[in-house]
């Protein structure tokens, strides 16, 4: 076990040494790491370097405090940290630095991030957990600053909930809760309103959050003074801090450059945070950047000449050597060896990670050079396909979109002609593309045999005592079957807690299963999500709870930063399937009857969007999101939760499947695609239709991420040759999504006999006001008249006006 410097009493001095001598190692294959990386970044190897120089010492007493089944959310910053958990080697931060596609090569995002975005593998290959308490683990970062926070909140509080919660399988992911989350982030990054946000609410639920701030004064060029008041990070939220009465953080300051003080300050909080779950947050000041804040710019445009010249006097590493030679830990020849073993390492590694990189090019480069060279000979064209021949020829490191690109060129100067050589060349292509497309597109969603679309759907089933209830007892009574059984669930948000969610659909439930998995939240809905997440990448199958869909744009940028780029970013070795609840489309006013899905759609792939029309639909979506393990957004319909339905005699199995269509009424005369509260007016429309003799097909779309996988609506389009889509959301928005499919991918443009038409709300919010609905979004007048128009336009007499 690791001993801090200061609690050494019960090791030998020659034990002690040898752990400071290693540390002092890493400490400096980083920042040659950082050095040499800025280096293949400016000669052009790499398109782009942020490092970790000048944070390297903080991040060694960190990992000393961090043990297996923690987890970090951190920036880009923290290479050093990486290193010393085993995480990152000096041949990944090159591949990295490459953007090496090959995941075994760069683990962090196979060169999907920019270097410095760092993640470990919590799954196994096939998509199933590996042992999180095996290994010490790392959420995948992202890149917008303080998007690291909330979900560093949901990664503690999964601890809150093993401590707490009885009966869950907790053997891959908790030892009864003494896992701490480790935050970092930039001094800057601290002006964000996630910082603020992710602060309070651990204050507020006390879990095992150690937050350290690496403070070097500035963000990029942007002195403190423009972005922290008193300049103090520490300072300003000392009203944080716990007393005898009152819960809170525990906040300590730490220079930067003191190993044994940074050792200690850790191994405190470490403590404190572990066993008693105190969120702790540790302001590390006097910090530097030895390169300025990235490859971009130098800082020596804004930096003075006294701050550069203390950053150098005050370069952590520089300080912990010369403490090493006070304290006789070692002497300055040694430290001198010792260093230029690491710049050769680290000189060999780099070498070998490009090799590695280029080699990835190289057996398809021999490849493709030939069948260029024979598409050539085999055509009129000889002279053009071969000057491309030479040019490829001549790359000594090609990338894959030259092979690609210089054959597709050559193709086009065989057009019109036949020959084997051509469809030589077109098969390589064809299979180059499918083998690579991947490198850069797979895992959007989840490709493991939990996928959505593989829940089969299981109907609700009624007998003859069903009966007609408020629709929202289906919902309550269908959460009360899954929180039995499955106690890794636990749902929360804004009032959802003590009165069971604003429209009661959770009512009871609290009192049943406790605070801790029937929640009330604080008003923030970017960390409620954060807990989403965070609580979701730890084993647990949380529910958030956005109030109303109107209030899901405060939680949009994390959506659509972090839950839905999280299992592209990591190629499918890390996943959250959290499942956001809300409800929304029409009730009154501006804020609470928008549909903004055209926005969601747009921001969201990676997360699945769900319209029910009802809370059986949606009851049934709940169960069968808890059998897949992929996150998703069911928006409940805002005016349905008092309208009747049947309630089901097998609560807690059915379900509904995704990705699927129904159709409602069928119809010969047009195809109506509708969802969520729209539908109903849609059938109300379709019965006065029928009375003037218009039969229409009414389809509702269910999802609309995935978006009818089986092409059904199509198969609708084929027999009423009409097709008119209809919502609430602004003119462009979801329903121009829906009308792209069904044209485009399902090719309904063939079955047309008119023109395809939406139908949606004014492009302005919904006026408040009785009336304020009708004149704003489609009514059941509007949907007649959409049709009937269309109609008349292609039978007249059939159809006067
Ligand atoms: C939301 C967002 N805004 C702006 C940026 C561009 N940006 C990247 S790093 C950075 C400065 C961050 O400074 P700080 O938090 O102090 O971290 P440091 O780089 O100094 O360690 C900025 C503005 C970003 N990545 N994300
Ligand atoms: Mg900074």
């Amino acid at each position: 076990m690791q001993k801090s410097p200061s609690t050494a009493k019960d090791i030998s001095f020659e034990d002690f040494k040898t752990e400071v001598l290693n540390d002092y190692k890493l400490a400096v294959t980083s920042r040659e790491c950082s050095l040499l990386g800025r280096r293949e970044v400016l000669t052009g190897k790499a398109k782009f370097g942020i490092f970790g120089d000048g944070k390297e010492v903080p991040q060694l007493a960190l990992a000393k405090a961090f043990k297996n089944g923690d987890f970090r959310s951190g920036y880009y910053r923290d290479q050093t940290f990486m290193m010393a958990i085993g995480a990152l080697n000096i041949q990944q931060f090159f591949a990295g630095l490459y953007a090496n596609t090959d995941l075994e090569k760069e683990p962090m995002s196979a060169g999907r991030q920019m270097g410095g975005h760092f993640a470990t593998h919590s799954l196994n290959k096939d998509g199933s957990w590996k042992n999180l308490m095996q290994q010490k683990n790392s959420s995948a970062d992202i890149s917008p600053t303080a998007g690291q926070m909330p979900r560093l909140l949901g990664l503690a509080q999964a601890s809150k909930i093993y401590r707490h919660v009885d009966g869950i399988d907790a053997e891959k992911f908790s030892d009864k809760g003494n896992e701490i989350a480790w935050g970092t982030i930039g001094n800057a990054s601290t002006s964000e309103g996630l910082f603020w946000e992710t602060i309070n609410a651990a204050g507020v639920l006390q879990v095992p959050m150690v937050m350290s701030v690496w403070d070097d004064e500035y963000g990029i060029s942007v002195h403190a003074r423009h972005q922290t008041t008193k300049e103090n990070i520490s300072t300003i939220l000392s009203g944080f801090q716990r007393d005898d009465e009152h819960k809170g953080f525990e906040i300590m300051v730490v220079k930067g450059w003191d190993y044994a003080a940074l050792v200690d300050t850790y191994q405190k909080a470490s403590a404190l945070a572990r066993e008693k779950h105190v969120p702790v947050l540790i302001h590390v000041n006097q910090l530097t950047q030895p390169q300025g804040h990235s490859t971009s710019g130098s800082h020596e445009r804004y930096k003075s000449e006294d701050r550069l010249a203390w950053e150098k006097e005050y370069d952590c590493n520089v300080q912990m050597r010369q403490w090493m030679i006070t304290n006789n830990i070692a002497t300055e020849e040694q430290l001198s060896e010792i260093e230029k073993d690491i710049k050769k390492q680290v000189r060999d590694g780099k070498k070998a990670a490009w090799s590695d990189f280029t080699n990835i090019s190289k057996a398809p480069h021999q490849e493709v050079l030939p069948l260029l060279k024979n598409l050539a000979e085999s055509s009129s064209n000889k002279t053009f396909i071969n000057a491309l021949y030479e040019e490829l020829a001549s790359k000594k490191e090609p990338l894959k979109k030259d092979l690609v690109s210089y054959s597709r060129k050559a193709l086009r100067y065989t057009f019109g002609e036949s020959s084997e050589a051509k469809s030589t060349l077109e098969n390589w292509l064809t299979s180059y593309i499918e083998k690579v497309q991947p490198n850069y597109s797979s895992h959007l969603v989840s490709e493991s045999e939990w996928n959505v679309t593989g829940v089969n759907e299981i109907k609700p089933t009624y007998d003859d005592n069903s009966e007609d209830v408020d629709a929202r007892l289906i919902l309550r009574d269908n959460f009360d079957h899954i929180f039995s059984n499955h106690p890794e669930t636990l749902i929360f948000g804004e009032d959802t807690g003590e009165i069971g969610d604003v429209n009661q659909g959770l009512e009871g439930m609290q009192e049943k299963y406790g605070e801790l998995r029937v929640a009330d939240t604080g008003i923030r809905e970017a960390t409620i999500l954060g807990q989403g997440i965070g609580m979701a990448l730890r084993g647990l199958r949380p529910i958030a709870e956005i109030q109303y869909l109107d209030y899901v744009l405060y939680a949009l940028q994390i959506m659509s930063d972090d839950l839905a780029t999280l299992q592209y970013r990591t190629v499918g070795k890390q996943k959250a399937p959290l499942i956001i609840r809300t409800r929304g489309h029409r009730l009154e006013g501006i804020w609470h009857s928008g549909s903004p899905m055209g926005a969601l759609l747009h921001t969201l792939r990676g997360i699945h969007i769900l319209v029910p029309r009802n809370m059986t639909k949606a009851a049934g979506f709940y169960n069968t999101l808890l059998e897949a393990d992929e996150p998703a957004l069911i928006v409940e319909c805002l005016n349905g939760y008092r309208l009747k339905e049947k309630m089901p005699t097998n609560l807690g199995e059915f379900r509904t499947p995704i990705g699927v269509v129904e159709t409602v009424k069928e119809g010969k005369d047009i195809t109506l695609v509708s969802y969520g509260s729209t539908l109903r007016l849609v059938q109300q429309a379709a019965k006065e239709l029928q009375e003037v003799g218009i039969d229409a097909e009414i389809i509702d779309t269910q999802s609309l991420l995935p978006f009818d996988i089986n092409h059904d609506i199509v198969e609708s389009v084929k027999n009423t040759n009409r097709l008119l889509v209809i919502d609430e959301d602004v003119p462009g928005g979801a329903s121009a999504y829906i009308l792209q499919h069904i044209l485009e991918e399902q090719n309904a443009w063939r079955y047309l006999d008119s023109k395809p038409k939406t139908l949606t709300a004014k492009a302005h919010r919904p006026a408040y006001g009785t009336d304020g609905d009708y004149f704003s979004k489609p009514s059941t007048e509007d949907i007649f008249d959409a049709v009937y128009e269309i109609m008349h336009e292609s039978n007249p007499t059939q159809f006067p006006k």
